[in-house]
């Protein structure tokens, strides 16, 4: 993506909340991707959640990045990863990396905002950017994802229920495109009327400030991390923020965790 591209991308999300980049990764990784899926659920016996968030016929698989090399990669893409920082900074972290099944008959997903229990007076600086992979045709018929074009704006968050409708569009886009928006955006999941699996991947990132929404340092094994590239292992949050925040004893987590990173010098040794 050249720098023109990306501008365009960041302007869509400050103006409307959200941009899609069209053809970001190929077949062949979604084929790929999918069968890893379909492997650990069947493995690992993974079924739908059962309640009103989460959706009664979809399967989410968590924490990505322990259960498959495959996923390293997608958290530093470069189609995404720049425009993720360019919302929040570079500090930025991966804040969780799911699958999202959306099986025929599912319901729409409540209306909702990714920072919604952030209890901070809105609008706000982006303080979370997620993304969603399209591993299928995302259509409206087969749970596309729901967006409240401009929501990200407004001073509110949107009353969470099963009754509640809001206007929204769908998020209509190609296998291999990939939906970015700024956690403030009021979405949800749709409804699938299809016979058809609807596959996405929630690539999520936070600030670098901010507590991630699944626990990186303690859901991957360290072994594993210790493979991951320098940049992996900052955005699971073994690194500092400012070369600040998340230091321990002045060292970093990547230092007292990971036996690495050896060059941290605290901001305070700076001045
Ligand atoms: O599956 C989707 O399209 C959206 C899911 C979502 O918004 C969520 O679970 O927070």
């Amino acid at each position: 993506m050249n720098d023109k591209q990306k501008q365009t991308h960041l302007s869509e999300i400050g103006d409307q909340g959200y941009t899609v980049v069209e053809n970001a990764f190929d077949a062949g990784l979604a084929d790929e991707i999918c069968q890893v899926l379909a492997n650990i659920e069947k493995s690992d016996e993974i079924v739908p959640a059962e309640n009103l968030f989460e959706g009664h016929s979809t399967v989410r698989i968590y924490n990505l990045l322990a259960k498959h090399a495959i996923f390293q990669k997608i958290a530093v893409n470069e189609n995404v990863l720049p425009i993720v920082e360019g919302v929040l900074d570079a500090g930025c972290l991966i804040s969780s990396l799911s699958s999202i099944a959306i099986a025929p008959g599912e319901t729409p997903q409540p209306i909702h905002a990714d920072d919604q229990v952030i209890a901070l007076a809105r609008p706000h600086k982006p303080l979370v950017c997620n993304s969603m992979w399209a591993l299928t045709d995302f259509t409206e018929e087969n749970g596309a994802t729901r967006l409240v074009p401009n929501s990200h704006k407004l001073d509110h968050f949107p009353e969470f229920g099963p009754d509640i409708h809001y206007d929204s569009i769908a998020a209509e886009m190609k296998r291999g495109s990939i939906l970015i928006w700024n956690g403030s955006l009021w979405h949800g999941g749709g409804e699938n009327t299809t016979q058809e699996r609807r596959i996405g991947l929630a690539m999520n990132y936070c600030a670098g400030f901010i507590r991630q929404q699944e626990n990186q340092q303690l859901g991957i094994p360290l072994d594993l991390v210790k493979n991951f590239s320098p940049r992996l292992q900052e955005l699971c949050g073994f690194g500092t923020y400012h070369d600040l925040i998340g230091h321990i004893d002045k060292q970093s987590p990547a230092q007292v965790l990971l036996g690495s990173g050896a060059n941290f010098s605290s901001i305070w040794d700076k001045t």
